[in-house]
């Protein structure tokens, strides 16, 4: 059996998690809902480390500021009573039904102004319980209709929203650091930034760029078709993984929210050993050293046990993987199969040190000598190198 989760796993939970009712596009509730402070302790037992939450999550949209203050001070007793961290902390831009055309996208100006006001009042909550991220879902920035929305437009109200939002984390002068979170659909028909790219290439033209990053979820990229543990690196690859969502996804759906490893099984093994052990050509730096949080929901057939043992499930999988991909990365076989598929050639610059354009333009060797029909010839082994990796995940 695999060992107990302990806070240095670091393992932590929306409380939109745990704590989802269970109500649907098509049906109710199907379990109560509990108090913020219940899920808390009872994360806490099961072994996390910390809990995140959107501001609605722990006061409802709309409380006095009084009641705000109570609700919030009772939770953060709890919280600090169970010994959690409150590491992240993101804003609910999308479930009152001003948001039903977007947050910092609306067509509605007066719409904009109040997410906006929506989200630097929780970035002032945030900075106060200690979190380190601030996650923003636009979950519904986006449209059902091309013609309903000018995206030129969008994307300018976007950027001036999320620049808006860091600068003010400047000027705070908090610890602090957003990230973005892309989706493709759902809610929406189309959600802006609907992947990693995508939301890459927005944060390069942000002001203040540098204090936003990424917080990838697995299913969300699935559902795109798209492979997640490559939207991983290159976040990390591009100093832009501030925060990930852990959880499963089977095929391009809707979101399943499932535990994490229990969608694309073989894909969650790659993703542990890339947050675990990095890249194989520079495991120490390059590393992805934040929060192991998950973003599911518990199934709707499931009761208060079955939000629980889900819980676990999530942390045990993670657990388990990990100790695979720590076995599979310090196999002999598998560093001899990287050897010959050429993983590890690939860290060598494809230019000599120093060498010009001109100087390879001169080598005669890589061009008019080169044999490219015996080049042709060499084999990979990549099926061996796979089913050396499965081999450790279900061996
Ligand atoms: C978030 C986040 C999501 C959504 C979703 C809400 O903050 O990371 O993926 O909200 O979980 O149900
Ligand atoms: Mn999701
Ligand atoms: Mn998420
Ligand atoms: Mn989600």
């Amino acid at each position: 059996m695999v060992r107990t989760p302990t806070p240095e796993d670091r393992f932590s939970f929306g409380l939109w998690t745990v704590g989802w009712t269970g109500r649907d596009q098509f049906g109710d509730a199907s379990r109560p809902a509990l108090d913020p402070w219940e899920y808390a302790t009872k994360l806490a037992e099961l072994g996390a480390w910390g809990v995140t939450f959107h501001d609605d999550d722990v006061v409802p949209f709309g409380t006095p500021d009084e009641e705000r203050e109570a609700i919030l001070r009772r939770f953060r007793q709890a919280t600090d009573d169970a010994g959690l961290v409150i590491e992240m902390v993101t804003t609910n831009t999308f479930g009152h039904p001003v948001f039903k055309d977007g947050a910092l996208t609306s067509n509605d100006r007066s719409v904009r102004r109040f997410a906006l006001r929506k989200a630097l009042r929780n970035v002032d909550l945030a900075a106060e319980v200690g979190a380190n991220t601030f996650v923003m879902w636009g979950g519904r920035e986006g449209s059902e209709y091309d013609g309903a929305k000018d995206v030129g437009s969008a994307l300018d109200r976007y950027r001036e929203g999320v620049d808006t939002v860091a600068a003010y984390i400047k000027d705070r002068g908090y610890d602090l650091r957003i990230a973005l979170e892309p989706k493709p659909n759902e809610p929406r028909g189309d959600i802006f930034l609907p992947t990693v790219g995508h939301a890459l290439g927005f944060i390069a033209q942000l002001e203040h760029g540098d204090i936003v990053g990424l917080n990838p979820e697995t299913g969300h990229e699935q559902m795109a078709g798209l492979n997640y543990t490559h939207a991983l690196a290159q976040a990390l690859w591009s100093d832009k993984l501030f925060h990930i969502d852990l959880n499963g996804q089977r095929s391009i759906k809707f979101d399943q929210d499932l535990v994490f490893g229990h969608g694309d099984l073989l894909s969650a093994f790659f993703t542990v050993d890339l947050v675990e052990n990095g890249f194989p050509n520079s495991p120490e730096t390059r590393r992805y050293t934040g929060p192991r949080h998950f973003d599911y929901k518990p199934s709707r057939t499931e009761g208060f046990d079955g939000v629980w043992e889900s819980a676990r499930a999530n942390m045990e999988t993670y657990l388990m993987l990990a100790e695979k991909a720590r076995a599979y990365r310090a196999d002999p076989e598998v560093q001899a199969a990287f050897e010959q598929s050429g993983v590890f050639e690939l860290g060598r610059p494809t230019l000599n040190e120093g060498e010009s354009v001109a100087d390879l333009l001169a080598d005669r060797s890589a061009f008019e000598d080169f044999d490219a029909d015996a080049a042709a010839e060499r084999e990979f082994g990549f099926v061996r190198l796979n089913q050396l990796a499965l081999a450790h995940l279900i061996g």
